[in-house]
């Protein structure tokens, strides 16, 4: 059965160190991630944004401002490996910080904005970091071990993914159509309102 909770699989912890050119398509795809989160909460409704993607998941509103949350702690958490020597980072427990006051209250154009300003300036730093940049580590005081930066961006560019992945996905399962009608897939169109079919031909529709 389709596990619900990946929709673009687990993060491979067993994977080798990203190489210089896979780290390319791992930068372009945390570039991208406001882009998809913009696209993936684009014309939702308050109630489509309070709709868990899953019985006791959380809803695009919540995973739309989680993942600023998770970001801003990802941005720091590369500030600190790149200037101290494998510091111990500060967990922080996503569920708790998801049901603040601001997840409730913050409308989520606010995050979408806010994810673009704050990858404008991580991907600054991105860019211009080297192999050696990459090697440096940071302590995980849940993981017990070091991981470095080259793993942590591949984790944050699988991350990004990941959410963007809850709202599609919730999208395609609920048919509700991204932007306007227009841009429905083909087949994928509904009878408009004005001129419902009669039960027979909505039957011989299936
Ligand atoms: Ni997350």
């Amino acid at each position: 059965m389709e596990d619900l909770r990946y929709p673009v699989g687990r993060f491979d912890w067993d994977a080798p160190v990203p190489s210089a050119q896979e780290r390319r398509k791992l930068l372009a795809q945390i570039a991208a991630a406001p882009r998809h989160l913009r696209a993936a909460v684009a014309g939702l409704s308050p109630r489509q944004l309070d709709t868990p993607y899953r019985s006791g998941g959380w809803t695009p509103r919540q995973v739309a401002h989680h993942v600023v949350d998770s970001h801003l702690n990802a941005y720091t958490r590369f500030k600190l490996a790149l200037t101290e020597d494998a510091p111990t980072i500060k967990p922080y427990l996503e569920d708790r910080w998801a049901r603040l006051a601001d997840t409730r209250l913050t409308p989520v154009a606010t995050s979408v904005a806010m994810l673009e300003l704050l990858h404008e300036r991580w991907m600054s730093l991105l860019r211009a970091m080297t192999d050696a940049e990459f090697a440096r580590t940071f302590v995980h005081p849940e993981m017990g071990r070091e991981v470095t930066l080259g793993k942590t961006l591949a984790l944050y560019a699988w991350h990004g993914r990941h959410h963007v992945g809850h709202i599609t996905s919730l999208r395609e399962r609920m048919g509700w159509s991204s932007r306007s009608p227009r841009s429905r897939r083909p087949g994928a169109r509904r009878p408009s309102r004005a001129k419902r079919p009669s039960p027979k031909s909505r039957r011989a529709r299936r």
